[in-house]
């Protein structure tokens, strides 16, 4: 999310709003409520720290830069022409703020009737969808999402990202918009599952937001 600067009339200098373009949005949900899935510790930390830092240091990155006027999409999609700390931390940001939206204490929520469809025309059925996501999480070497994206061609995909790059970015092999994102680093898990990447992707399909992820569907291929 972007704030506008505002400049009141002398009042206050502009140096006073020169930091901060990008910011958090506030946690859709309590750090403890996908407890069973996500323990509260991790989320208050993967929140409060890991995600706060990302997009400190996307603002660190840009200040004083022509892209400090742009959308964070807009960054996205031209970033091999930018430093690695802009790329990281774009990624991070983007990456982050959609995670937390796919994600909720809700439960039993259903991908809607136009993204059943989709989905069983691409990968058979929900649960085929299922495997593979994990399977693209669980093979990611190191650090890295696995994404389902709708394509060019309004079709949905799996794929995997290394780091905080993603779908949107111009060096993605695969691109597309993410509609769903699994974060598989380390800090999203390790307190509570350590070594066991594959249970904690397990345990997210209990607390996945079809909702959302439908919602984010149905805006992407209008
Ligand atoms: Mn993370």
């Amino acid at each position: 999310m972007k704030i506008k600067k505002i400049f009141l009339a002398g009042a206050i200098s502009a140096a006073t709003f020169a930091a901060a373009q990008f910011r958090q949005t506030p946690l859709p949900y309590a750090y403890n409520a996908l407890e069973g899935s996500v323990d509260a510790q991790t989320m208050e930390i993967h929140y409060t720290k890991h995600a706060a830092a990302y997009v400190a240091n996307l603002n660190k990155a840009i200040a004083g830069t022509p892209l400090e006027k742009e959308s964070l999409e807009k960054i996205l999609s031209h970033i091999s022409k930018e430093s690695p700390a802009v790329r990281n931390n774009a990624g991070g940001h983007y990456n982050h703020e959609l995670f937390w939206t796919v994600l909720t204490p809700e439960k039993n929520t259903q991908p809607s009737p136009g993204l059943a469809k989709a989905i069983n025309d691409s990968f058979g059925s929900l649960d085929a969808l299922k495997e593979k996501l994990s399977k693209a999480g669980a093979d990611r070497f190191g650090s890295g999402w696995a994404w389902l994206v709708v394509t060019a061609d309004k079709k949905l995909a799996v794929t995997s990202t290394a780091n905080q790059d993603n779908p949107l970015m111009d060096i993605a092999e695969v691109k597309g918009t993410p509609i769903f994102g699994i974060d598989v680093w380390e800090h999203a898990y390790y307190l509570k599952y350590q070594n066991k990447r594959a249970d904690y992707l397990a345990a997210l399909w209990n607390v996945t937001n079809w909702k959302e992820i439908s919602r984010r569907y149905g805006e992407t291929i209008k």
